[in-house]
């Protein structure tokens, strides 16, 4: 029996997690990907330690925020949460594109059409994340899940693709590993959904599977419908 103060201080140490999750957005009242975030703030795995926070559905801002909690807590992996409406799996991003071009207005009423998310910067990034394993391991579990060629092209996307330009070109991120799940309804909202608590097991999934996988497998991506 490991004393409180010791386990505190145990959990204090263990290197961090960083999950984020956005506010709702586009007249909704919820965001899936919040509330999952949330239920695995403080969470161990694989002998990491959690931490959520909320980003705010804003282009431009939510990168801020997302780069000072990076600077904060310093995590080994992040993985950003979004909504996205209408799939029905646990949809594991592999790309990030340099392009903001917005269907609706983000939470500050702005509405980007066709612009650079960093001027001069890759046309695309890959996520660091081992998207076939993670996949594949929550499969396993009976939870639905698929490999996405697209994270869109609204405030999901651009948190991606600047994380991803953030960990490729701050020379202290070069070991941060890190990418984008977008996640789909809850039943309570709308269809095709996933449970909030089989969303947040399959969630865990594929955090643990990130943290004890090196090598990603090589396996066909799969179509989605
Ligand atoms: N989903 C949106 C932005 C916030 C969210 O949860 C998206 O897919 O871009």
């Amino acid at each position: 029996m490991v004393a409180p103060t010791k386990q505190k201080a145990l959990s204090l140490r263990a290197p961090k997690v960083l999950v984020t999750g956005f506010d709702p957005f586009g007249g909704d009242s919820l965001n899936p990907s919040w509330q999952a975030a949330q239920a695995l703030h403080g969470r161990r795995i694989a002998a990491h330690s959690v931490v959520a926070a909320q980003l705010p559905t804003v282009f431009g801002q939510s990168l801020k925020v997302l780069g000072a909690l990076v600077r904060e807590h310093e995590p080994v992996l992040v993985i950003c949460l979004g909504l996205a409406a209408g799939r029905g799996a646990i949809s594991i991003e592999r790309v990030g594109i340099n392009i903001n071009d917005a269907r609706i207005p983000d939470n500050a009423g702005r509405q980007p059409i066709d612009e650079t998310i960093i001027p001069g910067g890759p046309a695309a990034y890959f996520s660091k994340l081992p998207i076939k394993a993670m996949r594949a391991a929550i499969e396993a579990k009976g939870i639905p899940a698929e490999v996405s060629q697209t994270a869109g092209t609204f405030v999901c996307n651009q948190v991606f693709y600047g994380l991803m330009h953030l960990l490729a070109t701050d020379r202290g991120l070069k070991a941060t590993r890190g990418g984008f799940i977008h996640v789909p309804l809850l039943p309570e909202i709308g269809d095709p959904s996933i449970p909030l608590a089989t969303l947040v097991e399959g969630l865990r999934i594929g955090i643990r599977t990130a943290l004890t996988t090196e090598v990603d497998l090589r396996q066909q991506a799969g179509e989605i419908s």
